[in-house]
C-alpha cells in the first residue's frame, strides 16, 4: 500500500485555484503563459480566460489581437461557476470593450455567488519594450468599471503617472502617489519602483491605511520582460492559497527576485542572447 496510497492520496488532495485573465504572449515570457508556470511553481490550479493574442520576441511587440468580448466573459463566466476560484487577477485587457467585458462579468459573479472573489489588477498599459498595449481611452475603463472590484492594484511608476497625470520621480512622490491611488480607488495598492532607487528595486504597498517597503537587490542587465505579470500571478498565487496580502506580497516579491536572478538564456537566430525568467521556487 504505501507509496501508492500516499500519492493517490496526495492527488486527491484539495488545491487551490486562480483564475488569470490576461493576453497570450507569444514568446511566452509574459501574459497568461508566465502566470501559469509562476501558479504552477507555486503549487496553485491556474484556469485562464485569454483577452488577446500578442505576436512578440522579447524586445518587439509585431501584431496584438483583441478577442471578441463575448468570448472573453464567457470564459470567465462558465469557469467561476464551476470551479472553487480562491483568487483571480487580470493583465493585459488592451481595450475599452474588453475591460467593460472583464468587468461585466465579474460583477455578474459577485452578485450571484453573493460574495467577492479576491482580484489582483495589473493594469498593463505599456510591454517593457516600449510598445503600447492599452489604447488610451481604456484608461477611464479601468478606473470607472474595473478598479471598484479590486483588492489589490499593482502599478509601476509609469501606469502610475498615466493613471494620476503627474510623473513620479522620487521616493517621496512614490509615497504620495500610493497613498493617493488607495484613497481614489478603495483598494490597496502596490506601487512598484522598478530601478528608481540606485541599487534596490523597491516597491511600496499601502494596505489599510499603512505603507510598507518591499525592496531586493535591482538585476542590472537582466532583460525583465515579464516580471510584472509573473509577481501580480504569485501575489494572486498567495491569496488563493488562503495567504494574507502582506504574506503574498512579501512571498511573491522574493518570488520574481528568484525568478529574475535564475534566468534562462539563449542565443536567438540573429545571434542576439535572449534571456528570460525562470519561473521556479
Ligand atoms: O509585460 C506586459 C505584457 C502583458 N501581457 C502580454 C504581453 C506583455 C508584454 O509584452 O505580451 C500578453
Amino acid at each position: 500500500m504505501g507509496k501508492q496510497h500516499d500519492r493517490r492520496s496526495q492527488s486527491a488532495a484539495t488545491v487551490p485555484i486562480a483564475l488569470t485573465i490576461a493576453g497570450s504572449d507569444s514568446s511566452a515570457g509574459a501574459g497568461i503563459q508566465a502566470d501559469l508556470k509562476t501558479l504552477s511553481a507555486l503549487g496553485v490550479y491556474g484556469l485562464t480566460a485569454v483577452t488577446c493574442i500578442v505576436a512578440e520576441i522579447p524586445g518587439k511587440v509585431s501584431r496584438l489581437e483583441p478577442a471578441n468580448t463575448g468570448i472573453v466573459r464567457e470564459q470567465i463566466e462558465v469557469l467561476v461557476r464551476n470551479f472553487p476560484i480562491g483568487a483571480m487577477k487580470t493583465g493585459l485587457l488592451c481595450s475599452t470593450a474588453i475591460i467593460s467585458a472583464v468587468a461585466e462579468a465579474i460583477g455578474k459573479t459577485y452578485r450571484t455567488r453573493g460574495r467577492r472573489i479576491p482580484l489582483v489588477i495589473d493594469p498593463v498599459m505599456i510591454a517593457t519594450s516600449g510598445d503600447r498595449l492599452l489604447e488610451p481611452a481604456a484608461i477611464d475603463a479601468y478606473r470607472d468599471q474595473l478598479f471598484p472590484f479590486a483588492t489589490l492594484i499593482t502599478p509601476n511608476l509609469d501606469e502610475a503617472g498615466l493613471l494620476l497625470e503627474t510623473k513620479i520621480k522620487t521616493r517621496k512622490a512614490m509615497e504620495e502617489a500610493a497613498e493617493a491611488l488607495a484613497n481614489q480607488y478603495c483598494a490597496s495598492i502596490l506601487l512598484k519602483g522598478g530601478h528608481l532607487q540606485g541599487d534596490d528595486a523597491i516597491d511600496l504597498l499601502f494596505h489599510k491605511g499603512k505603507l510598507r517597503t518591499f525592496s531586493a537587490p535591482f538585476a542590472r542587465g537582466v532583460a525583465t520582460h515579464g516580471t510584472g505579470c509573473t509577481y501580480s500571478a504569485a501575489i494572486t498565487a498567495g491569496l488563493a492559497s488562503g495567504l494574507s496580502l502582506e504574506h503574498a506580497v512579501q512571498r511573491a516579491k522574493k518570488f520574481v527576485t528568484q525568478s529574475i536572478a535564475r534566468h534562462f538564456k539563449w542565443k536567438s537566430k540573429t545571434g542576439k542572447i535572449v534571456e528570460a525568467l525562470r519561473h521556479s521556487i
